[in-house]
Order: structure tokens, then sequence, then C-alpha cells
């Protein structure tokens, strides 16, 4: 077996310089919280694959379903020879996403080819271009979902040009917009979209309930159903952008629900697969269906072992209530990590992240959050960073965590966070 280092030489030589990890260690093996790299060393997991594994790494379910699958058939393309479990994943984003009205599901390969769908889907349904987002916001890296993405850097430089009419809205950040109430932060948002597209522009309103890479940022309440009830009133479509949000992580099963939002459309990823690579748009039938036979697809969308990963990880986290496991990660880390006095702690469920500011104010402190981070990996957790300063340390273990393996992981953070 060859060692990390060695690994890290040939990679260098092979892989290219803008794909990166964020520990130079390479994995041998991962169960649960737990993973192994090449040179025996053990990790504590905070981090889940970026809010993947929520139903932990191999998980035993997981594995039984795709190496069945596996065996039975690899790949026929539903759009050529359609198999059932294609239809039952379907049949659970429906009953598994907010609203009872009457819905449809289509599936793709990543985040990103969701995201494109929903904008596909709400310009289609609607006739019209505009789309509007948010600050910080982050939606992938394709073209159009580039244009989507709030931060050039790492994310745009020098890959433009971007796709057009797409809009973008300031975004309610209570640590960072005068802490503004959530009505008052969406008046602001409407007014932008009123004053510079225009509503009868708007093919649709697209938004993370809880922003992901832009920092953790929760809205404050009542933001995103005024948001919702704009976009409703002006004929377009309100897409959550569930894909790390979803599938139990913020303690719902989608973190809409936590307001009672019923939004339009739904993009859903990441946790779903179980670590097999599956997305979704789930939401209104008579958006969905507006597109014609054919107008939706792809060879790989829905393949048949990525649909027995989800059938099986959607399994797990009801046996296992994972919505009550996200719930109850939050209890514990939020109270530890307030008591710390350090930065702004926050979060829903097991989505948590410290933003780390200069003492005495709200200027973002990037350097502490990139030496707590590595302080976290010097001692053996795996944890990531995000936001549009780059300054906020942020949490998703899977959710499947032993309150053993948490309390370890707060240890090695608290020590990072108190760091000088
Ligand atoms: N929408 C809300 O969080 C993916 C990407 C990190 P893909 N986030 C992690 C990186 O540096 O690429 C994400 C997301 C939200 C869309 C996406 C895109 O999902 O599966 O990565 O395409």
């Amino acid at each position: 077996m060859p060692s990390s280092e060695e690994l890290q030489k040939r990679r260098a030589t092979a892989v290219a310089r803008g794909v990166t990890s964020v520990i130079s260690s390479y994995v041998d093996t991962a169960a649960g919280a737990g993973i192994r790299d090449v040179d025996g060393n053990t990790w504590l997991d905070f981090a889940s694959g970026i809010a993947v594994t929520s139903v932990g790494n191999a998980a035993p379910r997981v594995v039984a379903a795709v190496q069945a699958q596996a065996e039975r058939f690899t790949h026929t393309c539903f759009m050529v020879a359609p198999y059932e479990s294609y239809v039952a994943v379907c049949e659970q984003l429906i009953e598994l996403t907010p609203g009872t009205f009457e819905k449809r599901a289509a599936l793709f390969n990543s985040g990103a080819e969701a995201v494109e769908n929903a904008v596909k889907i709400a310009r289609h349904a609607t006739g019209r271009p505009a789309v509007v987002v948010f600050d910080h916001a982050y939606h992938g890296r394709t073209n159009l979902t580039m244009a989507l993405t709030a931060k050039v850097m790492p994310y745009k430089h020098r890959m433009g040009p971007f796709a057009p009419e797409v809009y973008r809205a300031p975004m309610s950040y209570p640590l960072r917009d005068g802490g503004l109430d959530g009505f008052s932060a969406a008046q602001k948002a409407i007014d932008v979209i009123e004053k510079q597209v225009g509503g009868p522009n708007v093919a649709a309103v697209l938004i993370e309930p809880i922003q992901g890479e832009g920092g953790f940022v929760e809205p404050a309440p009542g933001f995103l159903p005024a948001l919702a009830e704009w976009a409703r009133a002006a004929g377009a479509v309100f897409i959550a952008d569930e894909i790390q949000t979803g599938f139990c992580r913020t303690g719902d099963w989608f973190a809409s629900d936590h307001e009672g939002l019923e939004p339009d459309l739904v993009t859903t990823a990441k946790g779903m697969g179980g670590g097999l690579p599956i997305a979704g748009v789930v939401g209104r039938a008579e958006l969905m269906d507006a597109v014609h036979a054919g107008g939706l697809g792809g060879t790989y969308g829905g393949n048949p072992i990525a649909c027995a990963a989800a059938l099986a990880a959607v399994e797990t986290m009801r046996e296992l209530d994972l919505p009550a496991a996200a719930r109850h990660i939050g209890d514990v880390m939020l109270p530890r990590l307030r008591s710390l006095s350090v930065g702004d702690v926050r979060g829903r469920g097991a989505m948590v992240a410290v933003e780390l500011v200069r003492p005495g104010g709200i200027e973002p402190d990037p350097v502490r959050a990139a030496t707590a981070a590595k302080a976290c990996h010097d001692a053996g957790l795996l944890v990531l960073t995000c936001g549009t300063y780059g300054n906020v340390l942020r949490f998703l273990p899977p959710l499947v965590i032993t309150d053993d393996e948490l309390a370890r992981g707060l240890d090695i953070v608290e020590r990072a966070l108190l760091l000088p």
C-alpha cells in the first residue's frame, strides 16, 4: 500500500491542480464517522464528504443494497429500459418533501445538475427568463450554476462568460445585515427584484434555506416565507436548493419544514444517496409535467446502483430517526461551542458553524478559521471551512455519530478554537 506522501507525489503529476483536497492523507477505509488513511492513522469525520454520508460511511444497508443491485444489473439507462427503483426514489422524494399537493420528480447525477434542471423546468413552465439568487449563494460549478453562485474565488475566476438573466438580491444574514428582521430583509430583497428585474420577468426565485458554502447563513425567521409569498403572487417558481440542508441534516427531513415552507420545486442530492452520486428535482406536478417528453434526462440520471443506495439511505434515515439524531447533535454541539465565547456560533440540527471575527466587531477573521481547522486536522478531526470571507469553521458530522465520538470531536474543536 503506497503511503500518503507517495500518493501526493503521484498526484502532483497526474491530477489537475484545480482539484484540491482538504487534507493530504489518502483514505484506505471508512465506516460510520471514522476514516482510516493509508498510513494507518484514524480520523474522526465532522465533514461527511461535504454533507453526504449522513447515514454514515459505508452504511451497512447502503453497502448491501449496492452489492445486490450491482449483481442484478448495473445500468440500462432509465430513458432506454426503465426499472422500479427509479420510480421508487421519485415516490420517496414526493412523500418526504414538504407540501401535500400533486408532485412529480426526476433524477440526476449531481447537485449542480439538479439545480440546472430546476431552472430549466421553471423557465419552461413560466415562459420567463429571469432567475433571482442571493448574496453568498452556492449552487454549483457548471456554467449556469457558476452564474448562480455568488463567490468569484475560487468558483468563477476567469471562467466566464456566464449565463445571462441571473440577478442577485440581498440575503438575510443576521450577523452582517444589522440584524434586520426577516420581513424587513425580505422587503429589501423584493425591492431589488421589483426595481431591477420586474416581477413578470421572474421565472424563479432560487435559494438555499440555510446557505452552505456561503457560510452556514441562516436567514432571520420570516425571510423565506415572505419571499415565497412574493414569488407566488408574482407567478414565479419558488425553488428551495436543499442539496446541503435536505435529508435530515437540519433536524427536519428538509430545512423548508422548519417554517412550514412549501417550495414549488426542491433540489436534492448529497445525503439522499448515502454516498452514491444521485440528485433529484421534485415539486408541483403542473410545473414538472410542463416540460415536453424528452426535455429532461441524461444517460446516468437515477442510475440503478445509485437508486438502490438512495432507497437504502432513506430506509436507514427512517429506521434510525435521523431527523431526531440531527437535533440531538445540535443540542450537544451548540451549547458547548457557545460556552467558548468565540465568534458567532449558529446552526440547526447537525449543520453547525462558528463564524470567526476579530475582537470587538464583526470583521471576518479567515486566518483564525484556517488555524483552527489545521489544529483540528493535526489532532485527527476532519472539519471544513466555508463562507464568503473564508472565516467560518463548519461541522457536518454523520448523523449516526455516537455521543462518545461527538464529545471527542468537540474536545478537539474546543482546543483548536481556544488557540491564541
Ligand atoms: N447546491 C446548496 O451545497 C454542493 C460543493 C463544494 P454538486 N456543495 C459542495 C465544491 O467546492 O464544489 C452544492 C450545494 C448546494 C448545489 C451544490 C452543488 O452540488 O453535487 O457539488 O454539483
